[in-house]
């Protein structure tokens, strides 16, 4: 009984994990004469897009707030990055986009749109665009208003619908949204990002995310080998408590370099040897979600 309320408790806590929007912005271009979301200081950006679509946005009233939406401009771009889960090709759409499209007057006939093109990638590196019918605006996004159901739910939620198994791709963790610039004819103008939501996904196995997470840090010493001093120089994804520690060549801690928090960027520290016998050491880079670790040698 009692491993059976355990099981219950271990589920409901990895269900409520599972969220179906992106972590986090790795992307953004934006082109001439973008509106909303745009000024100075950027201030909603990414936030505004990384949430569930304008709670209040439906066809008649379209999201017009710099707190939900985000202007690509004239041929801007911006690639959404799901960490957390993959969206993967199960039956139906896979994910929907969701743009300020609006019903012009408040006719459904008569759509106010601004068409964005849709890019996937699976390791962030090779993408594959949607092919697209700029007659039936098949595969376009910026085309269907948000009708303020409940997102998650194709059916009810407006947006535009991708599915993965049209381009032949089983799994993804990256959505690309470029403006169709002049690329479609009928194009009423910039597209505005609000939001992308998956709707058939599976989380991120930690293997997974850690080599995605490690491809933004990096860690390097020179020279190496040395004597009796080095740079360490590294490299943070973003602000972060981290820890760099050198280990001997039976794995025992011998000195902590660094316990702090460090902003996103290049670091850079000296090492010096001078205290330690000539041989193979370890140096270990520790933070948020990723560890990093370089051989050295010290010859004396
Ligand atoms: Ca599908
Ligand atoms: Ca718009
Ligand atoms: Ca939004």
């Amino acid at each position: 009984m009692k491993k059976f309320f355990l099981f219950v408790l271990i589920g409901k806590i990895a269900f409520a994990q599972i969220n179906p929007l992106p972590n986090e912005v790795v992307f953004y271009r934006q082109g001439p004469n973008a509106t909303i979301g745009f000024d100075t200081t950027n201030i909603f950006f990414p936030q505004n897009v990384l949430g569930f679509p304008d709670s209040l946005a439906e066809g008649c009233n379209p999201s017009s707030i710099p707190n939900e939406i985000q202007s690509l401009g004239d041929g801007g771009e911006i690639i959404l990055h799901f960490a957390d889960i993959a969206i993967v090709d199960e039956d139906g759409s896979d994910f929907t986009i969701f743009e300020n499209a609006f019903f012009i007057g408040c006719d459904s006939n008569l759509i106010y749109r601004e068409f964005g093109i849709v890019s996937v990638s699976k390791d962030g590196i090779n993408y594959f665009e949607f092919p697209f019918d700029t007659l039936t605006l098949h595969n376009i996004c910026g085309v269907t208003p948000t009708l303020g159901g409940i997102f998650t739910n194709p059916n009810l939620s407006g947006g535009d619908k991708f599915d993965l198994s049209e381009i032949g791709i089983d799994s993804i963790h990256f959505v690309k949204i470029t403006d169709a610039g002049n690329r479609i004819s009928n194009d009423f103008g910039n597209f505005d990002l609000d939001a992308v939501v998956a709707l058939n996904f599976v989380p991120t196995t930690n293997r997974v995310k850690e080599n995605f997470e490690n491809k933004n840090q990096s860690l390097s010493v020179f020279p190496n080998p040395f004597n009796p001093k080095t740079k360490i120089v590294f490299s943070l994804a973003e602000t972060q408590t981290v820890i760099l520690q050198i280990y001997d060549i039976n794995g025992k801690k011998i000195s902590t370099l660094i316990n702090k928090n460090l902003e996103n960027g290049n670091h850079e520290i000296e090492f010096d040897g001078s205290n330690f016998q000539s041989g193979i050491y370890f140096l270990k880079l520790s933070g948020k979600n990723f560890s990093l670790t370089k051989k050295i040698i010290l010859t004396k």
